[in-house]
């Protein structure tokens, strides 16, 4: 038996693919594909995620390059970003040596994982050339009115030193931290809770208590587009249904009414048109006993400038956020027309109604709310029931909220309909409109940390905000230096610059960018890497996009998966892209476990992706699980991969001592189809992401074709259409394997420009039986297996397979009697599975 060199093999390939520039697509591609894994974050060395995300990515990829595609595989690195300020903090060096020295390593190990990736395209997110485009893209939101710079109540990580957005705010882990922030909701559940959700968040990265603080800060306005993401979803068939819900769950579609109360001031020098206010449950209406305004509210405002307590009540929420979701609040004194009883009620301003949420102010329901019913019994105000339940069963009415839908009662004219019909009704009263409200707040995109894409504006006396003119583009970094605070600010020379508009003194804004901006756009600059006059060219996008495959981890559901479909929109209309949606098929890879944990460095139970060698390490990730299910690493099953591989490899590599015949055989035929129907499948197993049936696929195949060659002297012909078959079937796992499997084989150039086999014979025309024979028990439970994942295809699946099963069952019966060719060779391939 030949023994297989794993290390020559994978280093002679990797010279002639490297030599050849095989993965050099052109940019006029004929069949463009486009695969993209999310590129990493230079945080160091490459560990078994990332190397599990890329084998998913590139495995696909390959199998794409096969069947004809011309496949853009990029790679580059999300190379800015606080971790590398804290690192190089650490180390005493600065952000850009560290980021530099982990890049050098990060492509060194991804080059020698034998990764198909079209090197010629790198990008660094830290250039000077593609921060520019950060800057050039941020003038052009500017111009369009999506950016917007206001003082805004935000969250600030104390210890990072910076503002964080509100999706980087989480609730803290079990142990750690407030214990009363666990008990309600993960980061996605943030409607009116809002308040009380971020002032007991923590900071994302470092898991410190987040605080509230008044800082003027650049925005992107996402909710803009609120509407169209969150329409969108519906047609991102190719998307993971858990993906969708969390995006449709965070952009928080809520539809009601506004209802708009007169406001009458006795003291009459407080000017209001009336309140609007939203609510979601109008049928509860007739049970509105006050008006309650956010602090930041504009009534709140002006009533605050003539009466002292709502002032110190505003100030006080305003700067500690404290109690934010309790029960303070303060009577203004001003009193609202209720729009269908005519009742008068009183206006309060209260914390836990949120600036930025709805219309900022709410109509109160103490009698079934749970909020405003704490709120009424702190301040005494009425509690009106006006929905009971249906079935007329009792309350706890008044000292407990009735919070379901229910039939309604002293309601004037709605007495008696349902909830649901009370709110469609009420639509038509007057004061009443509906409305439709979104959670999604805008995205905070300021920064006060050195190692991001300076903001380009410019802060003038007389001219106040200036955009940094476009030639004068890229604003680049000034030399670090190592402070507390933000390096930005202490750069005085950088700092102070020319207005571009009077010519007279001014400074450079300091503040820059979050870096999901960076990752908003990136898959674009890859498409023109080197354009020096856009960050992208326009032609090629609509050549290559939509992404067709996009894969990375579900941890980014919300935020970089949110932006790229925003930053898409937003491109469109300005002209530079002609798709509205970035990625047309996203796949999340589940996580690789260890002894029951998440493989990694800080739990001292990393395996190194080299460990095992490249291409095993590479062939037991993808076997050893569907690609999105967790699965845990186990030494034996590497082991498994290794002989697989060594097997392979022997049966090629002894091709020659297999004895031969002239004249066909009936297992020459049933070989034949065997392979066609094996083409097929495997086929669909790749289009479907089921690396793992791939390769038990192509076990079974091996099998029967070793089985084949020891029945007796085999036909070449047929012999070697099985080999090359096989070798296809691995190559995109496994590439150098394949690649020394082809050229032992005797084929022409290399298995990565190779085609996928032909079939022959349709598989549908087969017959039912023939097929059924080679399904068996293993291959139902190896799917039962997966079954748990959430996935609605999966479950088809093993619908169909026990189908398929049960007509095995009856077929082994019933012996199948036109079995004659292959009778022994099936015969002995379902005692071997079985
Ligand atoms: C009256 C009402 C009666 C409400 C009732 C609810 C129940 P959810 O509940 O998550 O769907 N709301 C509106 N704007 C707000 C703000 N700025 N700050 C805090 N709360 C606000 O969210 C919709 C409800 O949140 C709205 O419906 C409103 O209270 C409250 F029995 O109006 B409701
Ligand atoms: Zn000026």
């Amino acid at each position: 038996m030949t023994r297989y060199n794993h290390a020559r093999v994978q280093e002679y390939w990797q010279y002639v693919w490297d030599a050849e520039g095989v993965y050099e697509v052109p940019d006029d591609a004929a069949d463009p594909t486009y695969v993209l894994g999310m590129f990493p974050y230079t945080s160091g060395t490459l560990h078994m995620g990332h190397v599990r995300n890329y084998a998913i990515t590139d495995a696909y990829a390959r199998y794409r390059a096969l069947q004809g595609d011309d496949v853009l595989q990029p790679m580059g690195w999300d190379a800015f970003g606080l971790p590398a300020e804290n690192a190089a903090y650490e180390r005493n060096t600065d952000p850009e040596s560290w980021t530099r020295s982990c890049i050098e390593q990060m492509r060194e190990e991804l080059e020698t994982m034998g990764f198909g990736y079209d090197w010629s395209r790198e990008i660094t997110t830290c250039d000077p050339e593609y921060y520019r485009w950060n800057q050039w893209l941020f003038k052009r939101f500017h111009e369009e009115g999506l950016v917007e710079y206001t003082g805004a109540r935000v969250n600030w990580c104390p210890d990072c030193e910076t503002v964080l957005a509100d999706a980087q705010v989480e609730q803290p882990t079990a142990g750690a931290g407030d214990e009363s922030a666990a008990a309600d909701g993960g980061a996605a559940d943030h409607a009116h809770d809002a308040a009380v959700d971020h002032s007991a968040g923590v900071c994302w990265r470092c898991e410190t208590p987040v605080e509230r603080r008044e800082l003027d800060q650049w925005f992107f306005t996402i909710t803009d587009y609120a509407e169209e993401l969150d329409a969108g979803l519906d047609d991102l068939d190719g998307w993971p249904d858990s993906v969708r819900d969390i995006q449709r769950n965070w952009i928080g579609r809520q539809e009601g009414a506004h209802v708009t109360f007169d406001v009458d001031d006795p003291e009459g020098d407080v000017e209001a048109d009336g309140v609007d206010v939203f609510t979601t449950r109008l049928d509860t209406v007739y049970g509105a006993t006050f008006v309650a305004l956010s602090p930041g509210h504009d009534l709140a405002r002006a009533i605050a400038d003539r009466d002292e307590a709502v002032a110190e009540y505003v100030d006080d929420v305003t700067s500690a956020g404290a109690d934010a979701g309790g029960t303070s609040g303060v009577d203004t004194g001003l009193t609202a027309t209720h729009p269908i009883t005519g009742e008068d009620v009183p206006v309060y301003v209260a914390a836990y109604v949120l600036d930025d949420v709805g219309t900022g102010a709410v109509m109160g329901v103490p009698a079934h709310n749970e909020r405003d019913h704490a709120f009424a019994e702190a301040h005494d105000l009425p509690v009106e029931q006006v929905v009971e339940p249906v079935d007329g069963s009792p309350t706890d009415l008044p000292d407990t909220p009735y919070t379901d839908d229910g039939m309604l009662t002293d309601s004037g004219e709605y007495d008696g309909l349902a909830s649901s019909a009370a709110r469609e009704r009420l639509l038509g009263a007057d004061g009443v409109e509906s409305a439709t409200e979104y959670r999604l707040r805008d995205w905070l995109i300021s920064r006060q940390r050195y190692w991001g894409t300076p903001i380009p504006m410019i802060h003038c006396d007389d001219c106040g905000r200036v955009p940094v003119p476009d030639e004068d583009l890229p604003v680049e970094l000034p030399p670090y230096v190592r402070t507390a605070g933000n390096p930005l600010e202490e750069s005085e020379e950088w700092k102070s610059v020319e207005c571009p508009e009077c010519g007279g003194p001014a400074e450079r804004e300091t503040d820059t960018m979050d870096t999901f901006v960076d990752s908003s756009w990136y898959f674009l600059r890859f498409l023109s890497p080197d354009l020096d006059t856009a960050p992208f060219d326009t032609d090629r996008a609509a050549d290559w996009l939509p992404v067709d495959v996009y894969v990375g981890g579900e941890e980014h559901a919300i935020l970089h998966l949110l932006y790229i479909r925003f930053f898409t929109r937003a491109l469109a209309d300005l002209g530079l892209l002609d798709t509205r949606e970035p990625v047309e098929r996203l796949i999340n890879q589940g996580t690789v476990l260890y002894d029951g944990e998440k493989m990694s460095s800080s739990k001292g139970n990393a395996i190194a992706p080299h460990e095992y060698g490249a291409e095993t390490t590479r062939l037991f990730l993808l076997s050893a699980a569907h690609p999105a299910q967790d699965f845990e690493w186990t030494v034996k099953r590497v082991g498994d991969v290794y002989d697989f591989q060594q097997r392979l490899f022997s049966m090629v590599a002894d091709r020659d001592e297999v004895p031969t015949r002239d004249e066909r055989a009936p297992q020459d035929d049933y070989l034949q189809r065997e392979i066609d129907r094996t083409v097929t499948a495997v086929a669909e197993e790749y289009e479907r992401f089921r690396f793992h049936r791939v390769v038990s696929e192509t076990q079974g195949f091996a099998r029967l074709l070793r089985r084949y060659r020891e029945y007796g002297p085999v036909d070449e012909e047929t012999y070697d259409r099985g080999l090359r078959a096989l070798t296809r079937f691995v190559a995109p796992l496994a590439p150098y394997l394949g690649e020394e499997l082809w050229n032992l084989l005797d084929t022409e150039g290399l298995v990565v420009e190779a085609d996928w086999p032909t079939v022959r014979e349709p598989v549908e025309d087969y017959g039912l039986e023939r097929r059924l024979v080679e399904t068996t028990l293993d291959d139902v439970r190896d799917i039962t297996e997966v079954v748990d994942i959430d996935d609605p295809e999966t479950i088809e699946i093993v619908a169909a397979e026990e189908w398929k099963y049960r007509a095995y069952e009856h077929v082994r019966q019933a012996d199948p009697g036109d079995a004659v060719v292959g009778s022994a060779l099936d015969d002995d391939a379902i005692g071997e599975h079985g």
